[in-house]
């Protein structure tokens, strides 16, 4: 499959963002039909070292017996331990040269959320920028404000073959807005993490 088709639905998660077990929410988000799935502990409450290590070879083995695609946030160790298929960063992470120095076969994601980060971003290092926010979030603390739909329209008209997710607010009701915009997928957290149907809400992104 090709990673634009890869990136339809691209579900993000850390054991921060689960009520329930984080290893039964993906196996439910898999057989829901997800196409793509990112490890992120990140923020309040999230998972160091060792115990983020364990969770990341359970949650790495089941993508791989579903072959979907797992990819790593910003843990160049992480991505090397669980031979992780990609890796995401932002801006204020390690940057994408290196990290396509360090992993030159592996999937890299950057975000970018703006022109000013569009300009500093080399995207001859990247195969695909997450987009956003696309709406506001309470997800990630630190988010910037929501840019909306047409900052896809307009990486899209730059950059015809550029494989973009959308991210940041993403639900099942504004969902195909972002595709709509010339986004190749959607990138989701609680859309799925909080959803009290996951087969519902996948089939609806
Ligand atoms: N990155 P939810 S917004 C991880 O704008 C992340 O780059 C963002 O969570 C960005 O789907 C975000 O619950 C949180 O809104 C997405």
């Amino acid at each position: 499959m090709s990673l634009r088709k890869q990136l339809r639905k691209y579900f993000i998660m850390g054991s921060q963002n689960c009520d329930r077990d984080p290893v039964e929410t993906l196996r439910e988000a898999i057989s829901a039909g997800i196409t793509a799935f990112q490890y992120r502990e990140k923020g309040d409450g999230a998972l160091t070292g060792k115990t983020k290590l364990e969770l990341g070879k359970m949650l790495r083995e089941i993508c791989a017996a579903h072959q979907v695609p797992f990819i790593v946030n910003d843990d160049i160790e992480l991505v090397e331990q669980l031979q992780a298929d990609g890796i995401h960063v932002g801006q204020e992470d390690l940057s994408v040269r290196e990290v396509r120095q360090m992993f030159p076969d592996k999937i890299v994601g950057l975000s970018v959320s703006n022109i000013h980060e569009l300009k500093q971003s080399p995207l001859s290092f990247v195969d695909y920028i997450g987009a956003g926010p696309m709406y506001d979030t309470s997800t990630k603390s630190d988010a910037k404000s929501a840019v909306g739909v047409q900052w896809i329209q307009f990486l899209r008209m730059q950059f015809p073959d550029l494989p973009i997710v959308g991210i940041g607010g993403i639900n099942t009701q504004n969902a195909s807005l972002v595709i709509q915009a010339g986004a190749d997928g959607v990138s989701v957290i609680s859309a799925i993490t909080k959803a009290p149907n996951i087969k519902y809400a996948v089939t609806k992104l």
